[in-house]
């Protein structure tokens, strides 16, 4: 899978795409994370790319011209389709769900914003849908645009180091995590749970799954 991201801040989206898990898959070619400068894409002698807005109000804009023709390179960089998303407070909130229908797609194109926003007639021109990590503002949407990667990316077959991995854990199942442990046995005066010491994997599961349950009523009912 090949991810373009579009930015005014490709360094922010390289450094976070070159560590860890994400990283790693980079580096094994099971996926591409490309950041391309909208800078590059001016048309103007000092490279600006912003504007104020008509009509008036605080801030600067994004102008329409740098990003549309930025898009328009970065599509014809690559063959086959693609999915363009905006990362912005107004989008429909990412949800595991929505990772895993974005997880079909081979291409995504992410569009990230800066100042108080887009000229709107640029998201029209290039965006296939507008997507939110969570109803708070951010000064770009380069940080929801890594949210957005890496939980797409972590779906993708080897990405993981086991396949089921991410469908054991929270909210994939619907349900929150279990809580785990590791060694010690006993850290501070508090014991690891018994039954995980019995080695009766049914046990096991039926108290995760109870675990699982006692938690998701307590904490997020509104996931049952
Ligand atoms: N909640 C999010 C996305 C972007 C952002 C921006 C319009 C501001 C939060 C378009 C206004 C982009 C989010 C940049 N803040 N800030 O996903």
């Amino acid at each position: 899978m090949r991810f373009d991201v579009l930015t005014l801040f490709p360094d922010m989206i390289r450094s976070v795409c070159e560590t860890s898990i994400v990283g790693r898959a980079s580096t094994a070619g099971i996926i591409s994370v490309y950041a391309h400068n909208i800078r590059d894409y001016s048309t103007d002698k000092h490279r600006r790319v912003d504007d104020t807005p008509y009509g008036g109000g605080k801030g600067m804009l994004m102008a329409p011209a740098p990003v549309v023709d930025c898009h328009e390179a970065v599509k014809g960089m690559a063959e086959g389709s693609s999915h363009t998303v905006f990362l912005s407070p107004k989008g429909k909130v990412l949800t595991q769900r929505k990772a895993k229908e974005l997880a079909g797609y081979d291409r995504l194109i992410l569009l990230c914003g800066h100042y108080e926003g887009i000229d709107q007639r640029a998201i029209d021109a290039v965006c296939d849908e507008e997507i939110s990590i969570g109803d708070y503002v951010l000064t770009g949407g380069e940080l929801p645009a890594c949210v957005l990667i890496d939980s797409v990316a972590r779906l993708i077959p080897g990405v993981l180091a086991e396949a089921a991995c991410h469908e054991i854990e929270s909210i994939s199942c619907g349900m929150l995590e279990y809580p785990q442990y590791t060694h010690p046995e006993v850290f501070r005066g508090e014991a690891v749970p018994e039954v995980l010491l019995s080695g009766n994997h049914r046990e096991i599961e039926k108290w995760r799954h109870a675990e699982a349950l006692k938690l998701t009523k307590k904490l997020r009912p509104d996931l049952l």
